[in-house]
């Protein structure tokens, strides 16, 4: 009885989270009423799907209903493992800072052990100590000997001109591995998009940071002010994984 059980959950679970995406079911048992809560801040939990209004980042269930198989414990690191992939990241034809032409995906991320956040120049709020916080990433990357590609997107390509970003990357010491991306709205928008940290207003704009090992298409998000020596382990790990 209990296999039975085990194999009918194990082939409706996956096809449910997929459908449940587009069109909630109509017939869903009436004790199933899902919350979802950020995992990053679980004091923000919501009946719909959605995003965090703090980070951006999707929310989880936090009671679904109870499974004859083990499901991990979520697990109390910064990281949070997602079903992201490599093949929603756009090639977008961006600029770096230093005006160079580029594709997003070939020219940065094929390939390489990778971690991405999401700033402005001009803003005062969370850009500089998440783009501080990547400066010691990248130092202490570096000291492991551990090869990383790290990426800062601007979320105002319309006022961050590869010269204000240059100035910005300047400012924060960013060494060389470390690029500024910018362009034409159009492009940014639609990797925004692909990368899932779209926003409407730029001071919306998410401090999660996404880490990823494309040749193991394996990505995880992080807060993005978590501790320097958090990130670097989870980097690590993404870079482990083959
Ligand atoms: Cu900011």
């Amino acid at each position: 009885m209990l296999k039975i059980f085990c194999l009918i959950a194990c082939l409706i679970f996956p096809i449910g989270l997929t459908a449940q995406t587009r069109r909630p079911s109509p017939k869903k048992p009436a004790a199933k009423k899902v919350v979802y809560a950020c995992p990053m801040h679980p004091d923000v939990t919501s009946t719909k799907r959605g995003r965090c209004p703090k980070c951006g980042m999707e929310p989880r269930p936090v009671n679904p209903a109870p499974s004859p198989s083990p499901t991990p414990t979520p697990s109390p690191s910064p990281g949070e493992t997602s079903s992201f992939s490599s093949l929603k990241i756009p090639n977008a034809r961006v600029s770096d800072q230093d005006g160079k032409q580029l594709d997003f995906y070939t020219d940065l991320i094929k390939g390489k052990t990778v971690a991405i956040n999401f700033i402005f120049t001009t803003c005062t709020a969370s850009c500089p100590p998440l783009t501080a916080t990547f400066r010691k990433v990248q130092q202490s990357a570096a000291e492991r000997g551990l090869p990383l590609q790290l990426i800062s997107i601007s979320v105002d390509p319309t006022v961050d001109t590869p010269e204000r970003l240059h100035a910005f990357a300047e400012k924060f010491n960013a060494g060389p591995g470390w690029t500024f991306v910018t362009g034409d709205k159009s492009e940014i928008d639609s990797l925004l998009q692909g990368l899932g940290a779209a926003v409407t207003n730029k001071n919306d704009h998410t401090p999660m940071i996404m880490i990823g090992n494309d040749g193991a298409d394996y990505w995880t998000r992080a807060y993005g002010l978590s501790s320097p020596t958090q990130l670097v382990e989870l980097i690590a790990g993404a870079a482990a994984r083959q």
